[in-house]
């Protein structure tokens, strides 16, 4: 069985990786994950599925030789400094970083989408998506290729206070109760103002055209993974006080003509999406129906008054820590291992849909 290690194990990502990996044992074995955080975590005891797991202070030392995959879920520093060097070392890196995600040589990838691209660039660093572009993308794809391919989008996102990982979530309740019981204004740290009753419509840096960092990551990533460089993408990007899943409402132009028919039809057993569009009687996806779920749900799917025939409308909400992180990042590790052997390009690129409906049914 594969030997697994989970870098950032203390934080929102690293917790989920461990869930995950549990989860999904089928590849990994009963043996649970190495689990690694910063010194200051270093002894102590995470109670999980596995049941206690003592914390290791990360060192290269420690993981090179002893591994088979590494999830790093630290930051975009720590993974410059250490995951060229890690993958160099033989093991299989897999990076929640936005580090390596723009570098033409390091693979970026939803699994259901371009794992090929893994084999097509070689080498042992790969790099999982930013969560917002995840969770569109896994909705997008499908649209995109039965429809001679997207053309224009304009989105806008409801983004949950644990893309900030977990100090983000314990500001957002810290702050509700000191408003809700002690009536004193909420206290702000990791964002940039009071999340509780709030929305803050800027995440991440602020760029030289006016979009921040967030905003341009999902225009930058939905590109490399759909490997269309042409797709035209508009993004306004909004932290919302929910705990976690991050929702999408998104406007599309397509090639082709399209309906919400045609869209419901290419959606409807599309792997990992899950359709809740019945909104006459108030079924469309929200933060709460997908927290702690693996799928992505699409719903409120309309002709666009804007595009006409050749656009949508449509809404999408899927866990951030889970496909936006976690869930991608273990599938990954898993068609990997699933692979294994198969060294050519047209070998890795058929069996992962193979492996994802096995694991499913
Ligand atoms: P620690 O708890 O020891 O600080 P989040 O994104 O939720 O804030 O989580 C960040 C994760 O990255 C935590 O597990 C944190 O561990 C870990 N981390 C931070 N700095 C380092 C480091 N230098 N080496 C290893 N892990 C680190
Ligand atoms: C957020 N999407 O909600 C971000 C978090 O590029 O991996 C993930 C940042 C990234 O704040």
């Amino acid at each position: 069985m594969a030997k697994i290690a989970i870098v950032g194990a203390t934080g929102a990502v690293g917790i989920e990786l461990v869930k995950c990996c549990h989860a999904r044992k089928t590849i990994f074995g009963d043996a649970p994950p190495a689990l690694f955080a910063s010194a200051r975590s270093a002894g102590k005891v995470l109670e999980g599925p596995y049941g206690p797991l003592t914390i290791s202070e990360f060192t290269p030392a420690a993981i090179k030789g002893n591994f088979d995959y590494v999830f790093l879920a630290v930051s975009g520093t720590f993974s410059e400094q250490h995951a060229p060097d890690l993958a160099s070392s033989g093991c299989w890196v897999i990076d929640n970083s936005s580090a390596f995600r723009y570098d033409s040589s390091v693979p970026l990838v939803v699994p259901e989408i371009n794992f090929s691209s893994i084999a097509e660039l070689g080498g042992r660093l790969i790099a999982n998506p930013n969560c917002t572009t995840a969770i569109a993308a896994m909705a997008l794809w499908p649209i995109h290729k039965a429809h001679g391919g997207i053309k224009r989008m304009i989105v806008s996102t409801y983004q949950a206070s644990s893309g900030a990982g977990e100090p983000g979530m314990q500001e957002l309740l810290e702050g509700s109760k000191s408003q809700l019981l002690d009536g004193k204004a909420p206290e702000n740290k990791v964002f940039a103002h009071p999340l509780p009753f709030n929305c803050i419509p800027m995440i991440d840096k602020l760029q030289a055209n006016g979009y921040s960092k967030e905003e341009m990551k999902v225009a930058w990533e939905t590109r490399k993974i759909f490997g269309d460089e042409g797709i035209k993408l508009s993004c306004t990007a909004v932290r919302i006080p929910t705990l976690r899943a991050h929702a999408e409402a998104i406007t599309l132009e397509t090639s082709e003509d399209i309906t919400p028919a045609s869209v419901l039809e290419c959606l409807e057993g599309a792997p990992g999406i899950v359709v809740r569009d019945d909104p006459a009687n108030d079924v469309y996806p929200m933060p709460l129906n997908c927290s702690g779920e693996d799928d992505v749900q699409v719903g409120r799917v309309r002709q666009s008054e804007v595009f006409g025939a050749k656009g949508v409308d449509l809404f999408v909400c899927g866990d951030q820590l889970l496909r936006g992180a976690a869930l991608n990042a273990v599938l990954i590790a898993e068609m990997l291992e699933g692979n294994k052997g198969n060294t050519q390009a047209s070998d890795l690129s058929c069996r992962p849909f193979q492996l994802y409906l096995l694991y499913l049914y």
